[in-house]
């Protein structure tokens, strides 16, 4: 990564950085920041205050009836969860790439709409398989050919997998079947159903770590590489 980009990605990621989840499409969106290298911006935070420090697992609220708009689904409403996934430089642990929040919560039952950022620039080889969007409500995902600002403006196309040699993470849950390709330098959407409540863990499936095949440092790394899901 260049240091312009670099620092448009730190730029972005001061304004952006995302670990809550917001709750309406659009409008309410929960923004909080964490870890040392982010200032919290104001401008849309409605009415959470930004929490910080250590990451918390963030439980996304369900919208009021009267919240802006967003149709509820199979009587839930829908709930956004926002990830972002940092390089080792961004995170202050070289060598150790890292989802936040790792650790997240939704509500059971609920049509989540999830939207990851990857700011990392490189691929990692996968087990076959792991370049194909699974568990997702439609068998998709939306690609997003950006990660800085404002994306739905960038080119983007709905894709059932990726080429497996541009996958620089997965996020990855076995017990809920779920199967996401991440491409560097790209942002994913993709809706997936919460299902009943229980925690089921996650894991990246592409070798970004170090030794062992790539699969030591952070991919053996609770809140880097793998982490939990807890539906409530
Ligand atoms: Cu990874």
């Amino acid at each position: 990564m260049d240091t312009q980009v670099e620092a448009e990605s730190q730029r972005a990621l001061s304004r952006r950085r995302i670990l809550g989840l917001g709750a309406v499409a659009g409008t309410a969106v929960l923004v909080a920041a964490c870890g040392s290298i982010t200032t919290p911006t104001s401008s849309s935070a409605s009415d959470s205050s930004p929490t910080s420090g250590t990451q918390v697992p963030a439980v996304a609220a369900q919208p009021s009836s009267a919240a802006g708009g967003a149709a509820p689904v199979g009587g839930s409403g829908e709930t956004w969860l926002y990830v972002t996934v940092l390089t080792g430089k961004m995170d202050g642990k070289k060598g150790y790439p890292e989802f936040v929040p790792a650790d997240f919560s939704v509500p059971a039952n609920a049509t989540v709409q999830c939207e990851i950022r990857c700011f990392d620039d490189g691929p990692a080889s996968i087990p076959s398989g792991y370049e194909k969007v699974k568990g997702t409500v439609d068998g998709s995902m939306t690609l997003i050919s950006a990660v800085n600002g404002d994306v739905s403006t960038a080119k983007s196309q709905t894709v059932q997998a990726v080429d497996p040699k541009n996958v620089a993470h997965t996020l990855t849950i076995a017990d809920t079947g779920l199967n996401i390709p991440i491409p560097p330098l790209s942002t994913v959407r993709f809706t997936f159903k919460s299902g009943g409540s229980g925690t089921h863990g996650w894991q990246c499936m592409a070798a970004c770590g170090t030794g062992q095949g790539g699969w030591g440092g952070p991919m053996a790394t609770n809140g880097y590489m793998n982490g939990t899901m807890t539906v409530v």
